[in-house]
């Protein structure tokens, strides 16, 4: 890597060859943006939330890939949403940091958090799949940018085995497709999918702990089941877009809260 790029406090400086990724294919991996021993204090409010200790939370504690009623003792994708809004001694850590950095360098300067979440899939536990999507199909339309960069931290190394990002690079560039929930409704389950043809190609993105991987908005992407006995997948996601597009979420009630009262099916564009 060139002097002066990488890591450097709360920055982390990418090369032009990383930010012309980015926009080309739809997603960039970067390698080590936390350190192990920053990782540790991550780790320590994340699993709080992972083991379900945090109240409070309504549907914002769910599994990902299965219906809201399931008990917890069967989740598969275990998802909590906006971490830092049930717990605010999140806010402004390390990562929040670095990742906004990296952010402003890939969409803008006034690249604001939009959102964050954190994902774990349990090892030996059928079903965590993070269905085909694009961020965007789950979003408001109206927006007057669209563009986000979705940041997110590998808390384990993780593959194929245990169920890493998957990608269709260069999708982003191919509009919107139609996206229909997993389940009977929105209500039933937070999922929506998309369908993939015969010539996308996919690519798995294979990440070390410590690494994170930035995805766009409209890029087609999804993750498949922990085949592992005991590895377990988790990840830590923050989301910036533009201070302009968060500002107008806010303004119609869209916190990225699944106990938003707003209707899903009139604010998704794909299914309007
Ligand atoms: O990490 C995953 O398994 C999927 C996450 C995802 O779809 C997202 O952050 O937009």
């Amino acid at each position: 890597m060139p002097h002066n790029t990488g890591r450097i406090g709360d920055e982390y400086i990418l090369t032009q060859a990383e930010i012309d990724q980015f926009h080309r294919d739809g997603y960039v991996i970067l390698r080590q943006v936390v350190t192990e021993s920053e990782l540790v204090e991550i780790e320590l409010e994340f699993e709080r939330f992972i083991r379900g200790e945090v109240s409070g939370m309504g549907r914002d504690f769910c599994d990902m890939s299965g219906p809201y009623g399931r008990k917890f003792e069967d989740f598969a994708l275990v998802n909590a949403v906006l971490p830092r809004r049930y717990r605010p001694e999140i806010q402004g850590n390390v990562y929040e940091r670095r990742s906004a950095s990296i952010s402003r360098q890939l969409i803008g300067d006034s690249a604001t958090l939009d959102y964050d979440q954190f994902l774990a899939k349990r090892p030996d536990k059928p079903g965590a799949v993070f269905t085909w999507h694009q961020d965007l199909g789950y979003w408001p339309t109206g927006t007057p940018d669209t563009l986000t960069a979705t940041c997110s931290l590998a808390l384990d190394s993780a593959d194929d085995e245990n169920g890493c990002l998957k990608v269709v690079p260069g999708s982003h560039r191919k509009g919107l497709r139609p996206h229909r929930p997993l389940m009977t409704s929105r209500n039933e389950s937070h999922i929506l999918s998309v369908e993939l043809t015969d010539d996308d190609p996919i690519i798995e993105l294979p990440v070390e702990r410590g690494d994170i991987t930035v995805h766009d908005e409209m890029i087609v992407h999804g993750s498949g089941v922990n085949n592992s006995k005991d590895r377990w997948r988790r990840t830590y996601i923050t989301a910036f877009r533009s201070k302009a597009c968060v500002d107008f979420e806010r303004s119609i009630g869209f916190t990225h809260s699944h106990n938003d009262s707003i209707s899903w099916e009139t604010h998704l564009g794909a299914l309007r």
